[in-house]
């Protein structure tokens, strides 16, 4: 966008909100398609259920209710309270009626051929949701279908609600009643699994309702979170909680037997505070600045709020008392999706001290300005978050087993044509073992995935990668985490001797190469059997029972040995070949076994071999394939030649050739596409002469105009990204090449851009102003993460969040009061290990 078009939309903007002061309390459709008033933004199918793991709690009829997304789901849904596998409806069409008000779904289950339409039409201050039927609700879902719609718990626990008059409480954990079922009446739930292990009762419970009426208003006592629905017909409430911990409040009427045209119509009428103008979201650094950076706030405003001139910045004294310290003017930067949006540089104050923002009424929390803050930014991810993240270990903290050691009881192979829940599958068997065998030695090292507990390949690759890289480069000598892979037990906080860097190389190692020995490749991943234990929470030990599994003993049954039992609970590897993936294991443990080389030469060896013979098995694998389809030869032939490959090659083993092919590929792909090969070419910089670096100059310029051009883009100045996993991952790479950049090249990219990453990660971003590092230096680091412990709305120090999610068509959101939507709130084993990645580079050259 460029600055007169900025000037343009922003003066429409005030022109806008000037027009719509005073507007209609109707709910009217907007140019976006949602109902709009002040206060009420009333969703139709704008996101629909095709996230990726079904039932995502961003789709459907959606309520954001004074800035805050508190209604989701609603739908016709098979069950009373819907868990995240159970069927979703596909979205057949969406119909806007602009003249009529109103939206119309068909939605769809293809798994029962039942079609259903629901029209949600602006009526005044209300909507109406009416289901409409052509054909009568299926015989074999009659009291199962019915219209769902989904209230956030964090939003509505403790507040009161009334059902036809009646007083009561939403509860704050739940604690209703439930029945038990015969399997037989349960609607199959996603591809056949099932979410419950109904431990050989062949029952399955399902949650009564906590209230059933026809009129409802829920928090009355809350003129921000008010609803008030009525219906033609009975409708119940419940708590999802019952069944599983990220379960929402549900309000639900089934479905009439038998009936066909409008069958269901609810009124649905939610509170808008008269006048209500969503308070300033001041955006800054809560880990603070360094006394010479810039320093620029980005205040996020409601489009109907007048910017202010000029903002201040306090100073709080060592005898607690405060003086204004900087004043200054407020620029406007304009527009962006929902929201507009004005900066406040206070980059002139340069002295160092606490000090907070004024913005109008709205006082930050505190921050400091002083040369040290950044110091500690990668401690916590490094000492705590990865160390309890290793798999096959106990993890002790001070008096606090984080987790036993996990599966003890190993891998097996899984089952052909097994398709899996966690986007994985299994093909035709490809290894010497029959199904469901044990693969001995696969219970040794690795990393959690993330907030489930699997041995995700692809990642543990990424993750070991970026350990060397991290390792070489930087040689972070940092002992804080005593490690002992013969007791299999870590404990933090611990120093050992070792630095922990070497020894979580190791631990990632460890796992890969007993997959390329005892598999014969990489797998896909080592993952959960049954989903009744996937969506486990608490202590990872705890998902299986430890023992091997014997299907000649009755479930649940324990050998007299005690060695076996019968609870089908095994951990199953999913070895389907990928060429790509052993091209990519090649590269990491070549990698690998140079960093070892020296503290564990017998793994550096077996790495070293296993790299050697897996790059030349999948190469041939590949040219195979290609003779036999020769179009995909181009292709898969890259795949086995990409330039990180070489270059990482060339560094583990010296040998010349590989970097020949290096400096060969290179300039070719720098013209295709600098910005993204240029991260790839600084990494050779220290490998070869200044000719090769000084060449890259015309690169890193084109580079620059790319890092620029976010300021124009979005008024925090790095990528935003608008995707179903949240952008933090991005503006993590970006403030890493920005920082290599910053180093090898300080006259052409300053370190501005790589300032701007810290900004946007500790604070300055949309919907809230907390950190999205987990407990790392800041007064208001974000509370709840969706790690292991996500039940306990905690979080793991030193998580990095994937942050603040885009919903459509202009949303951007990240709960702090609930953890459970991964992709706002899940970190990752490679997300995390690449922050530290950035964290060392960007220290590296803010020290300079
Ligand atoms: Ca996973
Ligand atoms: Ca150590
Ligand atoms: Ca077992």
């Amino acid at each position: 966008m460029n600055k007169t078009a900025i000037l343009t939309l922003s003066l429409l903007a005030v022109l806008a909100a000037g027009c719509r002061t005073g507007s209609s309390p109707d709910l009217k459709l907007n140019d976006l398609e949602y109902f709009e008033r002040q206060g009420v933004n009333v969703l139709v199918y704008n996101n629909t259920f095709s996230g990726g793991f079904n039932d995502e709690k961003n789709s459907g009829i959606e309520i954001i209710h004074h800035g805050v997304r508190t209604v989701q789901g609603g739908a016709i849904r098979l069950c009373n309270t819907p868990e995240q596998w159970d069927l979703v409806p596909t979205t057949v069409s969406r119909d806007v009626n602009a003249a009529d008000n109103s939206v119309e779904v068909a939605l769809r289950y293809e798994d029962y051929d039942f079609d259903s339409r629901i029209v949600v039409t602006g009526k005044g201050p209300a909507v109406e949701i009416a289901v409409y039927l052509d054909k009568p609700v299926p015989k074999e879902l009659e009291g199962d279908a019915g219209l769902n719609i989904e209230f956030l718990p964090s939003q509505y626990w403790g507040k009161t609600y009334m059902m036809d008059g009646r007083l009561n409480r939403f509860p704050r954990y739940s604690a209703s009643e439930t029945v038990a079922r015969p399997n037989t009446e349960k609607v199959k739930q996603f591809k056949g699994y099932r979410t419950y292990d109904d431990r050989g009762t062949g029952e399955f419970v399902d949650p009564l309702p906590m209230e059933t009426g026809r009129a409802i208003t829920l928090a009355p006592d809350d003129p921000e979170r008010m609803i008030r629905i009525t219906s033609d017909s009975e409708f119940s409430l419940y708590d999802g909680r019952i069944l599983a911990q990220n379960g929402w409040f549900v309000l639900r009427t089934v479905l009439p037997a038998g009936q066909t045209g409008k069958v269901v119509s609810w009124m649905v009428e939610p509170n808008a505070i008269d006048g209500w103008i969503r308070e300033p979201n001041v955006g800054y650094s809560q880990v603070g600045y360094q006394p010479g950076q810039p320093k620029v706030a980005v205040i996020e405003l409601d489009k109907l709020d007048k910017p202010r001139a000029t903002a201040s910045v306090w100073r709080i004294a060592e005898d607690g008392s405060e003086k204004q310290a900087f004043s200054g003017k407020v620029s406007e930067w304009g527009p962006y999706y929902k929201y507009n949006y004005v900066k406040f540089d206070f980059s002139e104050l340069t002295t160092p001290g606490i000090y907070y923002i004024k913005y109008g009424d709205v006082r930050t929390g505190n921050f400091l300005i002083d040369d040290s803050v950044y110091d500690k930014i990668t401690d916590a991810t490094s000492d705590v978050w990865i160390p309890i993240h290793m798999n096959h270990m106990t993890v002790n903290e001070g008096y606090r087993i984080w987790h036993g050691e996990p599966f003890k009881e190993g891998y097996l192979q899984a089952p052909a044509n097994t398709d899996h829940f966690d986007l994985h599958s299994q093909g035709v068997i490809d290894t010497k073992y029959k199904a469901l065998e044990l693969i001995p030695g696969l219970n040794v090292g690795g990393f959690f995935d993330a907030g489930d507990f699997d041995i995700e390949t692809g990642s543990n690759i990424s993750v070991v990668q970026n350990l060397v890289t991290l390792w070489e480069v930087f040689k972070p000598m940092r002992d804080e985490t005593f490690v002992d892979e013969d007791q299999r037990y870590v404990d933090l906080h611990r120093p050992d001797g070792i630095p922990d860097v070497i020894q979580f190389i190791e631990h990632g190692t460890l796992n890969l190469v007993a997959q390329a020995e005892n598999i014969g490749h990489m797998s896909q991943t080592l993952s959960n059997s049954v989903l009744d234990n996937y969506h486990h929470l608490g202590d990872a030990a705890a998902i299986t029972d430890g023992l091997h599994y014997d299907p000649r003993l009755k479930p649940y049954q324990k050998s007299a040995d005690g060695k076996s039992s019968g609870t089908p609970d095994d951990m199953w590897a999913f070895t389907t070949r990928n060429p790509g993936l052993d091209i990519r294991a090649a590269t990491m443990f070549a990698a690998a076994s140079h960093a070892l080389e020296g503290y564990n030469d017998a793994l550096a060896a077996r790495a070293l071999a296993a790299s050697k013979r897996l790059q030349k098995e999948a190469n041939e694998i590949l040219s195979a394939r290609a003779s036999q389809n020769p179009g995909a030869n181009g292709r898969m032939r890259m795949a086995g030649n990409d330039l990180g490959t070489n270059l990482q090659l060339y560094v583990a083993t010296g040998d010349k050739s590989y970097l020949d092919r290096f400096e060969s590929q290179i300039w070719d792909a720098l013209e295709r596409n600098a910005t993204n090969t240029i991260s790839t070419a600084m990494d050779a910089i220290p490998h070869l002469d200044k000719e090769y670096r000084d060449k890259l100059v015309p690169y890193v310029e084109k580079y620059k105009e790319y890092l620029d051009s976010f300021e124009e883009e979005n008024p925090y100045g790095v990528p935003i990204g608008l995707g179903n996993w949240a952008g933090s991952g991005s503006v993590v790479s970006f403030g890493t090449t920005a920082s290599f950049a910053a180093k090898y090249f300080p006259e052409i990219i300053d370190k501005s851009y790589a300032y701007k990453a810290t900004n946007y990660l500790f604070g300055c971003h949309p919907y809230h102003n907390y950190s999205l590092v987990a407990a790392v230096g800041a007064a208001r680091p974000k509370a709840v993460f969706y790690g292991n412990n996500r039940a306990d709305f905690s979080f793991i120090p030193g998580n990095v969040a994937p942050g603040v999610l885009f919903r459509h068509p202009d949303h951007f959101e990240n709960y702090d009061d609930w953890p459970f939507l991964w992709g706002q709130n899940e970190g990752t084993i490679a997300g995390n290990t690449g922050y530290l990645i950035f964290g060392q580079a960007f220290m590296n050259i803010v020290r300079q």
